[in-house]
């Protein structure tokens, strides 16, 4: 039998997004979903098979994220999107009840897969797992993300390393947009805005001003629910990926969410998020977390550092996170140099919780229109350092 895409109903609270306040250029607003409200500027960790690596999701949830990230590639390889979406959808197959967003694959299957082949209809590749063989369309990652039941879904895309040749840039972006038309399409066809889902286009361009500005606009040509900014932070300088921002944001549309896919650092959301950026998602503050790192209000700690291992205090005074004050400097160093699952889980909540914070401090900051305040504090913060 045909499955039934996860979470339909009859009467889903339609995708909405509210933009509530502007300071400068930067945004305060809210996304609606079949499964609550994203408050933006928004921090969404990553969960990329179905687990927010070393986390519980009720920890995920006490952070203050309102959004997980899912990956179409990893999950039509095991358990496969039919199988979730039998167990009655990811949101209940990982139990987090919030808002899921997914990928759409074409990156990750760029990154991760073996014998990639790209044409017109899609990319076939072979899976890293067991060498399976894939085709991947834009129309079967549309089909793959509404098995799975995800709220805000992405176009199938191509997205290329940096540097590039103008030539090798426009092509990927051109292809890009003739995949977002047909995965347009197919949205449609599942039913997705019926259900209250929402499907966002991506913005290419690579590193060239004008083949940004074009995709934007021919993107917002197409009704997209958001646009996401992609094809940055793949190994170009901070400075060049703020330039595209600078230039991309404002051919974008104004009253739909913008979302800046795999960034970043602390500092690269302080300054995207002053440049217009709504939504992020990253593994950095996971990963670092597993490799014994913290992000605290004033930068990052190796806690690998044998400089700790006298330390009673705690990893960050300031912090209310309860994954980190409860334990001093010492113990998380000697978790870490032991190899310690606990290490890995205390440190990711630590991390999760630190940019939910400042995603937090942003929001405030934009309300009382006192962002560019905020902006020096928190630089100074960084600079000051770990001590
Ligand atoms: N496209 C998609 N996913 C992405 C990217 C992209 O360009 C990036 C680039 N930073 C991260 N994840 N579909």
């Amino acid at each position: 039998p045909t499955p039934i895409p996860a979470n339909a109903s009859d009467n889903p609270a339609p995708f909405a997004f509210e933009l509530k306040k502007t300071d400068g250029r930067a945004r305060r607003g809210a996304i609606r979903t079949p499964h609550g409200t994203v408050q933006t500027p928004a921090f969404m960790p990553v969960g990329t098979q179905a687990t927010v690596k070393a986390m519980f999701m009720g920890h995920v949830e006490a952070t203050g994220a309102e959004v997980v990230l899912g990956n179409t590639y990893h999950l039509m390889l095991r358990p496969t999107a039919e199988r979730v979406n039998r167990l009655g959808g990811l949101h209940k197959f990982m139990n987090w009840n919030k808002t899921i967003l997914t990928d759409s694959g074409g990156f990750q299957v760029m990154s991760l897969a073996q014998l990639r082949k790209l044409d017109e209809e899609g990319v076939r590749f072979q899976s890293h797992i067991d060498g399976q063989k894939y085709h991947l369309t834009p129309e079967r990652s549309v089909e793959i993300q509404g098995l799975l039941g995800s709220d805000i879904q992405m176009q199938l895309d191509e997205c290329i390393k940096l540097p590039a040749s103008r030539e090798e840039v426009q092509r990927a972006m051109e292809l890009s947009l003739r995949w977002a038309a047909r995965s347009r399409q197919q949205f449609e066809t599942m039913g997705g805005p019926a259900k209250g889902q929402a499907l966002y286009g991506i913005v290419q361009g690579g590193d060239v001003g004008d083949l940004r500005i074009r995709s934007a606009e021919e993107l917002g040509k197409l009704p997209f629910e958001g646009y996401s900014v992609g094809g940055l932070a793949v190994g170009e300088p901070q400075e060049v990926m703020l330039e595209m921002l600078d230039i991309t944001l404002p051919a974008m549309p104004e009253d739909k969410p913008r979302y800046l896919m795999g960034v970043g650092t602390p500092d690269d959301l302080l300054e995207s998020v002053k440049r217009g950026i709504d939504q992020f998602d990253c593994v950095m503050p996971t990963r670092a977390g597993r490799h014994g790192l913290a992000y605290t209000r004033y930068g990052k700690v190796n806690l690998k550092n044998a400089r700790h291992q006298d330390d009673h205090r705690p990893l960050d005074e300031a912090s209310d996170c309860e994954a980190t004050h409860h334990y001093s400097r010492a113990y998380l160093h000697h978790l870490v140099r032991t190899g310690e699952g606990l290490a890995a889980m205390l440190l990711t909540w630590n991390n999760i919780h630190y940019y939910q914070t400042l995603m937090r401090e942003m929001r405030e900051a934009i309300e009382a229109g006192r962002f560019d305040d905020f902006y020096q504090e928190t630089k100074e913060n960084w600079a000051r350092g770990d001590i």
